[in-house]
């Protein structure tokens, strides 16, 4: 039976209940309470920080009422929910959006400035939750804000890690190092562990078959340890509905290790998985075993926590996706579908079919890059070891077509040894050879006779020394559904990296969703003087238009107004000196912010081509070199910001910092020039310095080769600040020139259909770099010749593109220039280029991430918005 509650008197229970805080009185008592109670501090000994922890433990309190508010509604209505499983999930800072959130920054502003602080000092306190790398991260955490703010039931789950991305300094030669992020030093208000939920989770051990012709099997032994959650709460926008982050840690099974312990090796006894992988590709050169583990203990505590909630409705287990869709965050959780599919065999006696149709109406694969070199790939002895299990049930999916594969091939005889490696496995396949889904991959070869390259190519295992598991592919016929994420990179991975499964599955199964970026911390938080512009010259409340940003094209008209256009110049000009106030304050130096503002950030990788850029800016110092101090005097002022983080191990990326280190040393200190142009690499590039950058461009650099950026978000966020846009015809920027028009865009170079041949042409009928792009090549002898000193140093970076040239400088260097000279040009017409730039704003409501995450609830994960009563 049912126990009752609450217990006792439900009339005590609701007197002792917490409620909002709605004014400052309130809100001050219950700082003060923080600081007395939580912190052990009082108004003598209280520093900004401590006042930080004070505000940021009295708007928990609040995330709190609406959290379990929005919990207890969930548990009670039992809507389908959504599980957005990431790896990374880049935050950034939480007060002041909670603040945002919860409508109450004005309230906290005039508490704090009760008790002598001032809300800002307070707010720079916070340190960045920066659990992840770049655009995936915070794709991961705009979806989370839109999730909340769209009253969708959806959660996350990631890892807790115990360092974010690591702090980049810059040597004085202009090398970067990395120093750890130790962001847990210091309590972490945001969360809220939660010991008692823990889940076991396994290692290595030994897989045996039952041998019953089942397809079960035992998994005993190996090493086990516990995943503990902590819970980040999750608030919408204006909503009371409050969401779950729920992160993972690790912990040893039995107290501790004593034998590591006695070694003195007690970090390494304790957590060792919890570390981020500061690139996306790093896991390939080193570190490969622990990621992967990373990777299974974080799903595997997930599904359990999945499954264990799904019980609670105790409903068939047939019905299990009926209540739960599973997004997939690129590959990285794909070991989930094998996982699900070992519980239900293997733990709920589930019939291989029936299992099978419930992990393909449950999981949904969203891929974020067709860089061959970014596709996961896990080599089947790793596997084997780490995850006996899961290799076998891999196996198990794949068998059937490598059964068919054989025979086609006729050679049913020399069956492979490590893929069919008990006669208990070979009986089960063959049996499974008259099940359901065999006819489909008898199909394969019904459909496509006598191909045999296609099949090798279908293969979730790739033939080799060793052997590996493509993770795309087995993400992709374990999904429900499968999207990219903007429409190039979608056609792209429909006509690329899964053609094959498109012509065998039918191409309704893949779709598009172009990325979106929350407007409350993108606009309202980072630029707050020019949301309240918009609010104004709207006419709506705030609340109206940043839940529905396609209200913004109202401002259309305001570009012909001159007074307007004068308060939007006067914004951003306030933003490039508050840019330069932050930067003279943190890096000691000085801004000409009488300058157009060029800035480039985002991870240095040679496909973004930053090369490129700083390449452009010494033709530009070239340039103005050769001019006479009058002709210098007509050319716009120009200030050029790079930023961004390269992977410890990337040495060309490395070595493009140092370039522009040591070409910023250079031209800053040229007394010829240093006026109309000046340079800066601005160091650690995080979310909270995206947000002082972004509102001060006037000008963005998104320039990869074209078919290389899967969508790009920063594009979205500089255009949405009213920020023009400098690119290639690629990713998210050609959807944004669709928005805005194409003449309030500047584009530039080849475009994708044309790679393939350039590089083909590279590599085959090479033409000197002098005779096809000669002020590229002027351009790469100044840096040899040692301009910008560092004799030699270069070398094998400008080598890159004077041999081979993957990424095609030398056919898009002379397009880029005159882009340039366009974008100099425009910006000569001040009143011009500011209807522009309203214009741009005017049309960025496509690219809200609630749009994006209402495309996934309706078209892939079929959830509803379940909104929260406040008062229950
Ligand atoms: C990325 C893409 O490179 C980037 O273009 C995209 O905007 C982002 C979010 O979809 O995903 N893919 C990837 O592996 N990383 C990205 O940032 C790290």
């Amino acid at each position: 039976g049912k126990e009752k509650w609450p217990r006792g008197d439900e009339k005590v229970w609701k007197a002792g209940m917490r409620s909002l805080d709605k004014d400052v009185e309130s809100i001050t008592k219950s700082f003060v309470n923080h600081v007395q109670t939580s912190l052990a501090r009082q108004a003598h000994n209280l520093d900004d920080l401590g006042a930080y922890q004070a505000a940021a433990l009295s708007v928990r309190d609040n995330l709190l009422v609406n959290w379990n508010k929005t919990q207890l509604q969930y548990m009670r209505k039992s809507p389908k929910r959504a599980y957005y499983l990431s790896l990374e999930f880049l935050m950034g800072r939480t007060l002041d959006n909670a603040l945002l959130n919860l409508g109450l920054k004005d309230e906290y502003k005039d508490g704090v400035r009760l008790l002598g602080f001032n809300i800002e000092d307070i707010l720079e306190q916070e340190r960045d939750a920066a659990l992840g790398n770049g655009g995936l991260g915070r794709l991961a955490a705009c979806y989370l804000d839109s999730s909340a703010s769209q009253e969708l039931p959806l959660w996350g789950y990631g890892l807790r890690y115990k360092y974010g991305i690591f702090k980049q300094l810059i040597s004085p030669e202009g090398n970067q190092l990395e120093a750890p992020d130790p962001w847990l030093e210091h309590q972490n208000p945001w969360e809220l562990p939660r010991l008692d939920v823990a889940y076991e989770v396994r290692f290595y051990g030994r897989a045996e078959r039952l041998g019953d012709g089942s397809g079960r099997a035992l998994w005993t032994g190996g090493q086990e340890v516990l995943a503990i959650a902590y819970d980040v709460m999750i608030p919408g926008y204006n909503t009371a509905t409050t969401n779950n982050l729920r992160l993972w840690e690790s912990k040893p099974k039995r107290g501790f290790d004593l034998n590591s312990f006695n070694a003195g090796n007690y970090e390494g006894a304790l957590s060792r998985f919890v570390v981020l992988f500061a690139d996306f590709f790093a896991y390939r050169t080193f570190g490969k075993e622990l990621r992967l583990k990373q990777q299974y203990f974080w799903t595997a505590a997930s599904l359990s926590d999945i499954l264990r909630r799904f019980k609670n409705l105790n409903k068939p287990m047939s019905e299990f996706p009926e209540f739960v869709a599973i997004q997939l965050n690129d590959t990285h959780p794909t070991l989930a579908i094998p996982e699900l599919m070992r519980i239900l065999i293997d733990e709920e006696d589930l019939h291989w079919d029936a299992a099978w149709k419930i992990v393909t109406n449950t999981f949904f694969y969203t891929n974020h890059t067709v860089l061959p070199e970014a596709l996961e790939k896990w080599s089947v002895p790793l596997v084997e070891h780490v995850l006996p299990r899961h290799m076998q049930i891999i196996y198990d999916i794949v068998g059937p077509i490598y059964f068919c594969t054989l025979i086609i091939l006729h050679l049913t005889c020399q069956l492979d040894r490590t893929c069919f490696s008990s006669k208990a496995s070979v009986s089960f396949i063959y049996a499974r050879l008259c099940a359901l889904t065999m006819i489909k991959t008898v199909a394969v070869e019904k459909k496509f006779p006598g191909d045999r390259e296609r099949l090798a190519r279908m293969s979730l295992i790739e033939e080799g020394q060793p052997k590996q598991v493509r993770m795309a592919h087995l993400a992709c016929v374990g999904s429900r559904k499968v999207n990219g994420v903007a429409e190039l990179h979608s056609d792209l991975v429909r006509t690329t990296i899964l053609k094959d499964f498109v012509e065998f599955e039918g191409i309704s199964k893949f779709g598009n969703v172009t990325n979106g970026i929350t407007p409350r911390r993108w606009l309202d938080q980072c630029n707050p003087e020019l949301s309240a512009l918009i609010t104004k010259a709207l006419k709506l409340e705030k609340s109206v238009w940043l839940k529905d940003l396609t209200k913004l094209e109202g401002l259309l008209p305001f570009a012909e107004n001159k007074a307007f256009r004068k308060e939007w110049a006067g914004i951003k000009q306030r933003n490039k000196e508050r840019l330069a106030h932050y930067i003279e304050t943190t890096l000691g130096l000085t801004i000409n912010t009488k300058a157009l503002f060029d800035v480039q950030i985002k991870r240095l990788h040679e496909y973004k081509r930053q090369t490129l850029n700083i390449l452009g800016v010494i033709h530009r110092y070239l340039t103005l070199k050769n001019m006479t101090p009058a002709q210098r005097k007509k050319v716009n002022n120009r200030v050029v910001f790079f930023a961004g983080k390269a992977a410890p191990g990337y040495y060309i990326a490395k070595l493009t910092i140092r370039l522009i280190v040591n070409v910023a040393r250079t031209i800053n200190a040229d007394p010829d020039t240093r006026d109309y142009l000046t340079l800066y690499f601005l160091p650690d590039y995080s979310v909270s310095l995206a947000e002082v950058l972004i509102p001060a461009s006037d000008i963005s650099q998104h320039i990869s080769t074209a078919g290389t950026e899967a969508s790009g978000t920063s594009n979205m966020k500089f255009c949405l600040n009213g920020g023009l846009l400098l690119g290639t015809v690629d990713g998210a920027n050609i959807e944004i020139a669709e928005e805005v028009g194409e003449s309030n865009v500047f584009f530039f170079g080849h475009l994708t259909p044309a790679v393939e041949d350039l590089r083909y042409q590279h590599l085959y009928h090479h033409i000197p770099i002098e005779k096809k792009c000669p002020a590229l090549a002027h351009v790469l002898n100044q840096v040899s010749l040692g301009l910008f000193g560092d004799n030699e140093v270069y070398e094998p970076l400008l080598n890159t593109i004077r041999q081979g040239d993957y990424y095609l400088l030398s056919d898009d260097f002379d397009s880029y220039i005159a882009a340039l000279a366009m974008v100099d040009e425009a910006y000569s017409d001040t009143e011009e280029w500011i209807k522009k730039s309203i214009r741009t704003t005017a049309k960025m409501g496509k690219f809200s991430s609630d749009r994006a995450i209402n495309e996934y609830a309706e078209s892939y994960w079929n959830i509803e918005a379940t909104p929260i009563t406040p008062h229950s």
